[in-house]
């Protein structure tokens, strides 16, 4: 029987014999009979995989590396966006972002695991590797999200060593916007970007990580897609995982991440997920031309998707011992 189909047919006998408390029980079935139904269709699996936001092949070698090793997708993809978040020159991510409107430089991060934990923090400061921060939230705390001051307070209280993120370039940029103070998010501001990467260890699991200084110029205490669960990741160890860079605004409106591992549960490829969570932002919003959202996606097998509104998004992938950089197809053809 072809997938789809079969997927189809069992939701309906789901559907029909689900009632009251039997309900949760027969979901649980169904996701298990999907789960078993991909894995029997994975005989090509091609894991490890790492794939990552924008042009960034060092942070997708070093989660390489930690794949190879042997360690877990989670080790992989806290150790490649923290390479990212390290490097002063990427002005969206890490030290070296470019501040807010204020001149403040905060950070947004979040992780998920192939168990369905989260970690995240939002508007965090003065910290170099909020990846981190992200996963101790998840690892050592009874919560999920850490904000602002008391996500900085727990993070030096881990031993994370204060910084000052702003460097010279990005407040020479900053300066420079000041004269008129225009706010317009700007499309692929860079080839190099938040990061958002997903990965698959040598054992099938999947984990995810998200992090970015957020849009440049930002009004004081915004926060973006990036740490939100569902909207700038989300992982389902048994169908797949996606995450987003772009405008933030849009990927939450439309929770993307979630809906791109919905649309696979429902039996779609990572691309046409992708595709299909785009073109939700294309219908809800008119001023689309205005903005850039991409999005990346991988199911159980292996396979991946990418996918953006305008020309000029790129994904980083490493899969059986190759490292490239891939032009993402794209909505908006003129
Ligand atoms: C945000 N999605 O804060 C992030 C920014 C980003 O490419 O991804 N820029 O809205």
């Amino acid at each position: 029987m072809k997938r789809r189909k079969f997927i189809q047919n069992a939701s309906l006998s789901t559907f029909g014999i689900a009632v009251g408390s039997s309900v949760f029980a027969s979901e649980k079935k169904l996701s298990s009979i999907i789960s078993e139904e991909i894995k029997s269709e994975n005989s090509t699996a091609s894991f490890p995989l790492v794939i990552a936001t924008w042009n960034v092949n060092n942070s997708t070698a070093e989660a390489w590396r930690v794949l190879q090793e042997g360690k877990s997708a989670l080790d992989a993809v806290e150790k490649g966006c923290m390479i990212e978040e390290a490097n002063a020159e990427g002005q969206s991510v890490g030290i070296g972002g470019l501040p807010d409107r204020d001149g403040n430089v905060t950070l947004d991060a979040c992780i998920m695991d192939s168990k369905g934990n989260y970690g995240a923090v939002v508007y965090l400061q003065n910290i170099m590797h909020p990846i981190s921060v992200a996963r101790k939230v998840m690892e050592d705390t009874p919560h999920v999200i850490l904000a602002g001051k008391g996500a900085e307070q727990f993070a030096i209280s881990e031993g994370f060593k204060p910084v000052d993120l702003l460097t010279d370039a990005s407040k020479k940029a900053w300066e420079e916007w000041k004269k008129t103070s225009q706010y317009k998010p700007i499309i692929n501001i860079e080839n190099h970007d938040t990061i958002g990467m997903l990965a698959i260890d040598k054992n099938g699991d999947i984990s995810g990580g998200c992090t970015t200084s957020g849009l440049a110029y930002k009004m004081a205490g915004r926060v973006g897609d990036s740490p939100i669960i569902g909207s700038g990741l989300f992982i389902d160890n048994e169908i797949g995982g996606a995450t987003a860079t772009g405008l933030g605004e849009e990927v939450l409106k439309t929770v993307g991440s979630f809906l791109i591992v919905e649309l696979m549960r429902q039996g779609k490829t990572p691309q046409q997920a992708c595709e299909e969570a785009i073109g939700r932002i294309i219908k809800k919003s008119p001023n689309f031309k205005d903005f850039q959202v991409g999005y990346i996606a991988v199911n159980k097998k292996g396979e991946t998707g990418y996918y953006s509104i305008h020309d000029g998004f790129w994904v980083t992938k490493y899969q059986d011992g190759k490292n490239e950089n891939i032009p993402s197809d794209f909505y908006d053809k003129k």
